[in-house]
């Protein structure tokens, strides 16, 4: 098998003979979000990707990231190629959400607004008014409130609680989860805390309110690595998946990053907090499918019919008209 330093080598070569842009998400491991920095992509969150992919010159686009981020780029720039290393990187809300169903519970509301996150599929973006990502949940929701709006929100319903108390709107739940955020423990967190008393805990906001309640800053991943800037401490607990420690600690070099606790101990670990949909982004994957981008067609390239796809762009415009 091939070592990394030629993987890492054989990608860099066919991305530039593709003329194609590798943008990686933060949740990728550390040696993908380190070749879309050095070729010239981008590493973000998922709505940084889009944009960054849209107003980038390729014409092809590598998303290392999970199935909705590839569906938002294709989306935004429906005149470009958007392949991923593998379509079956899923997300555990995208999954929790179908589009019949959730289209059912919309008609069962027709007074409500319907906001969705961007972890869903592209026909769930096609049935909604606003698409949201976490880093403007707030503003859209405490703005449609002020104009007596009623929510419907969808899918995580940890977020969707956290927006709900944060704006005081009327908001009504879809119930689902990320396997990931999840997990995490107010207990074990505590007793963290014991060991790094003066460090800062840092949470996403699709973790359980027990542990949202225990943050020094919630936010969207990109919030989170301008919170270990912007705070004085040393040490940071960071309650999101542990693919973010890559671009946190370039951000901040000098200082202290623990991984927030899984289970109710307090033992930090390795192989948790990690989102098995992000890790299936792999070296080998990548470089298989540069090799031949044809032959990676069916299995690996995004595609998004043109009516959904016009559909889902409009509450997407509103969400970046929104944030412009
Ligand atoms: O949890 C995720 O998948 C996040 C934070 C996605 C994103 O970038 O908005
Ligand atoms: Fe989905 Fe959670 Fe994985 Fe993000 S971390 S892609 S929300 S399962």
């Amino acid at each position: 098998p091939a070592n990394s330093d030629e993987l890492i080598q054989r990608i860099k070569e066919r991305l530039q003979q593709h003329g194609a842009a590798l943008v990686a998400h933060y949740y990728t491991a550390p040696e993908i979000q380190a070749l879309a920095e050095a070729t010239g992509g981008m590493v973000a969150d998922s709505l940084e990707m889009a944009r960054f992919g849209r107003d980038h010159s390729a014409q092809t686009l590598i998303v290392a990231g999970v199935k909705f981020m590839g569906e938002t780029a294709k989306i935004l720039s429906p005149e470009k190629r958007v392949f991923m290393p593998t379509l079956e990187a899923t997300c555990s809300l995208d999954l929790g959400c179908p589009a019949d169903e959730f289209s059912a519970f919309c008609d069962q509301h027709p007074d409500r607004t319907v906001v969705v996150y961007a972890n869903t599929s592209a026909a769930v973006k096609a049935r909604a008014d606003w698409v949201v990502t976490s880093a403007i949940a707030l503003d859209v929701v405490d703005y449609l409130d002020s104009q007596g709006e009623k929510i419907l929100w969808a899918p995580d319903k940890y977020l969707g609680s956290y927006v709900q108390k944060q704006t005081g709107a009327d908001v009504l739940l879809w119930d689902g989860s990320c396997i990931v955020h999840e997990e995490f423990k107010a207990r074990g967190i505590l007793d963290l805390k014991k060991v790094h008393p003066d460090a800062a805990v840092l949470v996403h906001p699709e973790s359980p309110e027990s542990v949202v309640e225990l943050a020094d800053a919630v936010g969207s991943t990109s919030q989170l690595i301008a919170a270990t800037q912007r705070l004085p401490n040393k040490e940071f607990i960071v309650a999101t998946d542990q693919g973010i420690f890559y671009k946190m600690q370039q951000a901040s070099p000098d200082k202290v990053l623990h991984i927030a606790p899984t289970g109710g101990n307090g033992a930090t670990c390795r192989s948790c907090a990690n989102c098995p949909w992000m890790a299936m982004n792999e070296l080998e994957n990548l470089a298989q499918l540069l090799d031949n981008l044809e032959a990676y067609s069916a299995t690996c390239e995004i595609h998004v019919e043109l009516g959904l796809a016009e559909q889902a762009m409009k509450p997407l415009q509103r969400m970046l008209d929104f944030s412009a």
